[in-house]
Order: structure tokens, then sequence, then C-alpha cells
């Protein structure tokens, strides 16, 4: 019988293309930027130097005003829309390979330390240059965060896109998205009904709103200035200000090992304001934090998995600690696989529908990094092993039926692999 591990590997080998990973065969034939950093860890537990690589790849794409794009068309394919033909960003940046328009949680600063963690511990002095390098780029990526995305300095960063969320269908956005047009001058031709059954993906709806706001920015030309005052979808994210936050943390532990002092002033500066900021979601009725609407000026009470991301970067009180014990315990009550990705008692609650309720392996893992983070490592553990045990039960599926444990969405998915290498080390 072959080994789970072993398995888990020739799923990274098998969807490598050439020193970058796509997330899954057909489904999505590009580097995609929070799934890369997954990745890179996962491959950090067998090959550093291939983990290397892919953030290396992935930096080929980083904008010139610091932006890390949410995809990397390295090579043409026509089984995913929308392409490069939609996004027209070269017209502004000019540079190769092309990329989409707009960023993506920015978990490249975490895989950073992980992998260099990794130098340290094999005594792999070789890599430094390498470490440099990819340390320069996320600074600067940082650096864009913040100008574009928290302009008024509130410490929060804000998405104009649910696509850059990562949880592109959470119930969390739809109040929000019901402002934004369903008009479109693009033809919409989506193809990832054609890998993934219909019921589970978003509604073709949500694809015409998707993709007007795309055309939005493309007609500010991508400039982050217009685009912040024309966005008619514009969130400080809780979960993207706190792996934001996270990130920061970890340049700077890099910046410490480096020595790279005329860093650390601004990243503790960036780190301070995060931290302020997040500290400010807090919400007593969802027991978790929230995020903000720019444009009705609403909280988003929504209970979503991203009320929890915060712990990878807080250091709760006793209070929050025990009501996010509390919560996360409920959200998991009748469960075959916890954490769902919006809770069960939640009338937005769909066990198979895109990130309105199935588990997410890579979502798992940060929750539990953030309750180790916080002393609430018994739950941590039983997260982790139950992570662990639905994957080798239902296979490297891109997401879980929380109810049944089914294993759904695209197959042989590369950061259901990553997360299960790591999980499992
Ligand atoms: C999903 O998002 C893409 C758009 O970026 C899509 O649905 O077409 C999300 O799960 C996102 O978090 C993920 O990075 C991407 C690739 O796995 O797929």
């Amino acid at each position: 019988m072959i080994n789970v591990t072993d398995a888990a590997r020739t799923i990274l080998a098998r969807n490598d293309r050439g020193g970058y990973t796509v997330p899954t065969d057909g489904l999505y034939p590009f580097q995609w930027n929070w799934d890369s950093a997954f990745v890179s860890m996962g491959f950090a537990t067998f090959d550093i130097d291939r983990a290397y690589q892919e953030l290396e790849r992935f930096i080929q794409g980083q904008w010139n005003n610091g932006m890390f794009p949410h995809i990397i068309f390295h090579v043409p394919s026509d089984s995913y829309f929308p392409g490069p033909d939609v996004w027209q960003t070269d017209q502004c940046h000019s540079k190769k390979p092309l990329t989409s328009g707009i960023t993506q949680p920015p978990v490249f600063g975490m895989a950073l330390r992980f992998l260099y963690e990794t130098v340290l511990a094999t005594g792999r002095h070789d890599m430094l240059a390498r470490t440099h390098t990819l340390f320069n780029a996320a600074l600067r990526s940082h650096r864009w965060w913040l100008e574009a995305r928290d302009p008024d300095k509130r410490g929060l960063v804000a998405i104009l896109h649910p696509w850059e969320s990562g949880s592109d269908n959470s119930p969390a956005w739809d109040e929000a998205l019901v402002r934004v047009p369903t008009t479109t001058k693009t033809e919409i031709c989506r193809q990832d009904t054609k890998h993934v059954n219909a019921t589970m993906r978003p509604r073709n709806i949500d694809y015409q709103r998707f993709i007007h706001l795309v055309e939005v920015y493309r007609e500010c030309q991508w400039d982050p200035i217009k685009q912040w005052s024309h966005a008619p979808f514009k969130i400080a994210d809780v979960q993207m200000t706190a792996i934001l936050a996270r990130a920061t943390a970890d340049l700077i532990w890099m910046a410490s090992q480096l020595n790279l002092s005329d860093a650390l002033g601004e990243l503790f500066t960036m780190h301070q304001l995060l931290i302020n900021g997040l500290n400010s979601r807090w919400n007593q009725h969802i027991r978790g934090f929230v995020s903000l609407d720019l444009i009705s000026g609403k909280d988003i009470e929504k209970p979503t998995q991203t009320c929890f991301i915060p712990l990878i970067a807080l250091e709760l009180d006793s209070y929050q600690r025990k009501f996010i014990q509390e919560e996360i315990e409920r959200w998991c009550q009748g469960m075959v696989i916890g954490i769902p990705t919006t809770a069960p008692f939640s009338p937005d609650f769909e066990s198979k529908r895109y990130w309105r309720g199935p588990v997410w392996a890579v979502i798992n893992w940060l929750i539990a990094d953030g309750l180790r983070k916080n002393q609430l490592k018994e739950l941590a553990t039983i997260i982790e092993g139950n992570t662990i045990s639905v994957i080798e039960r239902a296979g490297f599926c891109e997401y879980f039926d929380p109810i049944t444990g089914e294993g759904l969405g695209g197959n042989t998915f590369s950061w259901t692999a990553a997360a299960y290498l790591v999980l499992r080390r």
C-alpha cells in the first residue's frame, strides 16, 4: 500500500510545471499566490531547493509597485476563465510573465520564515543570497499593502474583490456584493463548472459581479489610487489583515536573523499598526473578529472562519481565549470534520458549496497555528489530527464536506498535499 506522505509528495511532483506548482490540473492551470506559499512549505519538508524555487518563480510576477498578483500566467491555457485577455494588465505592467490585476492573502512572508528555519536547521548556508532576494520582495509587497490598501491608516487592509480574500464565495461578502452591478462588457465563459459540479461553485450572478469588478479596475488601468476611489466593493478584512500582521512579525524575525537592521524600524511600525487595527475588531456577539464594510460602514457579523484567523497574529486575553475555544467547539459539534468555513447554525451554511461551509485543510492549518500561539494546544492538536485523518480517508481534495467528511472540488490538490506534509511532520 502506498504511504500517504509519498502520495502527497507525488501530488506536488505531478502539479509541478517546472519550478512552480499549479493548485490542481485542469481547474486551476496557473500559479496562484497563497497556494504557492503553502505549497513551498510542503516542499520544504523534503526538498528545500524546490521550496525556494516555488517562491522565486512566484516573485517573477511581482509588479513594479510591489504588489504580488493573485495569479501568474506563466504559460497560456484555455481551461480557466478569466485569463490574461480579460485582465489586460500588460498595458500597465509590461513585464513578463502576465498576471491578474488583484492580489491574495500574503502568506508569502510566513512561508519565507518557514523555509529559512528549515535552512538553519539543515545548515544550508548557501541559501543566504536567495533568502535576501525573497525577503526584499516580501518587504516591498508589505509596503504596497499598507500604501494601496490602508491609505487611511486604520491598521486594517482592504480587499477590493472577493477573489482577493481567497474565500471567494463566503457569505461574509454577500451584502456588499449585492451593491455591485451584474452588467459586464466581457462575455463570461466559465470553465470551472466543466471541471466541478456547478452546485458546489459560485452562482452565475456572482460571476457577473466578479467580472464587473475586474472591468471597473481595468478601466482604472490598475492604478491603486484610482481603484481605491472607484471601488464598488471595499472591505477591511480581518483574515487578510491577520495574515499580513503575522507575515510582518515573521519578516521582523527574518530581519533580525539576517542583520537587516534598516528594515526593522519600518517593520515594527507596520506590525504595531496592524495589531492595533485587528484588536479593534473583536466582536462579543460573534465571539470572534469581524471585518468592516468600508462602503456601508457596517460590521460584517457573519460567522465565518475569518473570525478565528486573527489568532495567528494576536495574543488574546483569557476571556477571548475562552470564548473562541467554546465557539470553535460549538461549530464542530455533530460534524464529521471541522472547522466549517461557515457556522453550521447559520442560515448561510451549505455543506458542499465553495467557502460557505466546507472545510479547507489550509484554513485548519492556520487556525490550529493560531490556537497553539494562544496556549490552546489541545484543541489545536485535535484539529490537526482530524485534518490528517480526513485527508487519509478522502484523499487530497480541494475541500471537505463537514457533515459527511466527503472530499469535494478539485482532486489531487497541491495545498491539501502541502498541509498534510506540514501537519504530519
Ligand atoms: C479559488 O479561487 C479562484 C479564484 O482565485 C477560483 O475560484 O477561480 C479559491 O479557493 C482561492 O482561495 C484559491 O487560491 C484558488 C486556487 O486554489 O481557487
